[in-house]
């Protein structure tokens, strides 16, 4: 594997699982105080902690990891190196999101930017709070150029033929991610900076709210799509296969990618404002979202059983036997296969408009994206961390650090099990999101809930265990004895389809792309910019 890349993907991983750490404290902290189990010291604030919890980990975690882990797979699939430009736009991205993360974190610490990861007004944080975040985007701007640059110049040098999968899907992750943050730059830059600078007095908080959802719902995709990376390129490797379909995968990210944006109100359901017709067609694009993970899960199930019959396997659940049960880089991804199942369930309850009016807000909301993001993929980032830290440094995962690794994943998964299955169960119960103890959690009438808090917070515990776990695995990866360790690509089954050029058509797919949020977007945020949206109050002075 090139120096030069490995040495900035490390840097990108590495920084990734420091913010995991930090981020794992504040958040088994604010579990405890939840819980009723602690009380804080030093003026140190419940809302301040889950500030910092849910920026480190959903945020700063899997923003790190993921260009990381793209440049790593653009690097071994585009020719064995970046091209030099690319690299240095890489370096460039990582120490603007690196320095943003930095004066993020310590205006959190300061308690200056106690505004939750959604950060949305009216709750207001100090202007530099938002000139980090600013940095942050402007930073993974830079990655995102870089990988464009470097697969652009490929298919200029192949002319005719289809790039790889791994890169296909890599630009489609960055262009996802190009075209969401629009959304949350404009929040950023022309509302919450003048604001918190006190250059205006108002602000629109409706509109505020739609354009971070704007960006919102996207980032969760930007999360999983290099999930399912893993799972279609790397996993049929792994267990000794091939990847069922090169045309199905990429049709799969291609309706990611027209369907992951124009679908933000599904979080704003109970959002005065918005009138019924255009949430109406943002669920409807929402169920349209929801078919790229049902072929996913397809795919993986075909691949599976394609491979264990060619393993010899008989019968309808023969496949199961086969697979690699004691290989981490196969188990941590399957774990998480397996609670996308109930996540992403529970995803098409909360799209459903009159079911999203029993959970909205409440600790259901929270049970879900720990199963999504917290387990389906954080579980597929870990398993990858297994294998990609020891092929890109030239060491071996060797038999000791893949028996820890299956722990930490069992750990985890047990933690978060109990942990979102708890959350869900209160959240029905009526019990809201992000509420602290001392709110109203320790007043009589909710005594129904406390136990169940307490459950999380012993949840929590468990799952603390696994980061602790996880960060000695790494330092223990980085000194494992030399040697060589694959970085592992499928090939595609040759019973399978061609893949039509059509799916290289970037133009097309863009311009279908903006159509679709034209379409959703651009009547109800011109009422809302216009201050005459349906029932509400759109400015407010806080
Ligand atoms: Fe969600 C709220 C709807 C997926 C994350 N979501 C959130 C929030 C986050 C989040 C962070 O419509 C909270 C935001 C906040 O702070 O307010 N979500 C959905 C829907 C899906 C969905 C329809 N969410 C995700 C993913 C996330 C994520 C993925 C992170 C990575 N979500 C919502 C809605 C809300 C929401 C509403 C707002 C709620 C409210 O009121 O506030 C879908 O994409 C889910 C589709 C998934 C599937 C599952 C396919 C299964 C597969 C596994 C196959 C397994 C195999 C192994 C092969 C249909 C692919 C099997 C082997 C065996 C042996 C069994």
């Amino acid at each position: 594997y090139s120096p030069k890349d490995a040495k900035l993907v490390l840097a990108h991983i590495l920084f990734a699982f420091a913010a995991l750490l930090l981020g794992g404290i504040a958040g088994v902290l604010q579990g405890l105080v939840r819980g009723g189990m602690i009380k804080l010291p030093a003026g140190i604030g419940y809302y301040q902690l889950l500030t910092a919890h849910g920026v480190l980990m959903a945020l700063i975690f899997t923003t790190f990891f993921i260009i990381g882990f793209l440049y790593s797979g653009m690097s071994k699939t585009l020719g064995g190196e970046l091209l030099a430009l690319p690299r240095r736009l890489g370096w460039l991205g990582f120490v603007l999101m690196a320095s943003g993360t930095v004066i993020g974190t310590i205006f959190i610490l300061l308690n200056k930017a106690t505004v939750l990861y959604t950060f949305y007004a009216p709750l207001k944080a100090s202007p530099y709070f938002y000139i980090a975040l600013t940095l942050i985007v402007i930073g993974s701007w830079m990655s995102g150029l870089g990988m464009f640059m470097n697969y652009r110049y490929w298919k200029k040098t192949h002319k005719g033929q289809m790039s790889p999968l791994f890169s296909f899907m890599a630009v489609i992750v960055m262009l996802l991610w190009q075209v969401a943050t629009i959304g949350v730059a404009a929040e950023v830059l022309l509302q919450l900076i003048p604001w918190s600078f006190g250059w205006v007095e108002t602000v629109n908080v409706l509109l505020s709210r739609t354009l971070f959802w704007y960006f919102g719902h996207p980032l969760v995709y930007f999360w999983l799509l290099p999930a399912y990376i893993c799972w279609y390129v790397i996993i049929p490797k792994i267990i000794g296969g091939k990847m069922f379909s090169d045309a199905l995968a990429r049709l799969s990210f291609i309706l990611f990618l027209l369907f992951s944006i124009p679908v933000g109100f599904h979080h704003q359901l109970t959002e005065p404002g918005i009138s019924s017709f255009w949430k109406y067609l943002q669920v409807v694009l929402t169920f349209m979202v929801i078919v790229p993970s049902l072929m996913t899960a397809f795919s993986m199930f075909a691949m599976f059983e394609t491979t264990g019959r060619a393993k010899g396997a008989k019968g309808l659940f023969g496949w199961v036997k086969v697979l690699p049960w004691k290989d981490v880089r196969f188990f941590a991804p399957f774990m998480g296969m397996v609670m996308f199942i109930p996540a992403g369930a529970g995803g098409i309850i909360n799209a459903s408009n009159q079911m999203n009016q029993v959970v909205h807000n409440t600790l259901w909301v929270t049970g879900h994206f720990h199963l999504t993001v917290a387990t389906s993929v954080a579980l597929t980032f870990f398993g990858i961390t297994y294998w990609l830290i020891p092929a890109i440094t030239g060491r071996q995962l060797t038999q000791r650090l893949n028996k820890l690794g299956i722990w930490q994943t069992v750990i985890w998964s047990a933690g978060m099990l109990v942990m979102s299955g708890v959350m869900h169960a209160v959240g029905l119960l009526g019990s809201p999101r992000r509420t602290s103890y001392t709110t109203y959690d320790d007043h009589p009438v909710t005594f129904l809930w406390m136990p169940y808090h307490v459950s999380m917070a012993v949840g929590g515990m468990i799952v603390f265990v696994a980061v602790l776990l996880m960060v000695y695995n790494i330092i223990a990866l980085l000194r494992a004895p030399k040697g060589e360790t694959e970085y592992p690509i499928a090939e595609v089954r040759d019973a399978s389809e061609p893949t039509p050029k059509l799916f290289e058509r970037w133009g097309l797919w863009i311009g279908v792309t903006v159509v679709l949020i034209l379409v959703a977007y651009t009547i109800p945020v011109s009422q809302m910019i216009g201050g005459d949206s349906p029932g509400s109050i759109p400015f407010v002075t806080w």
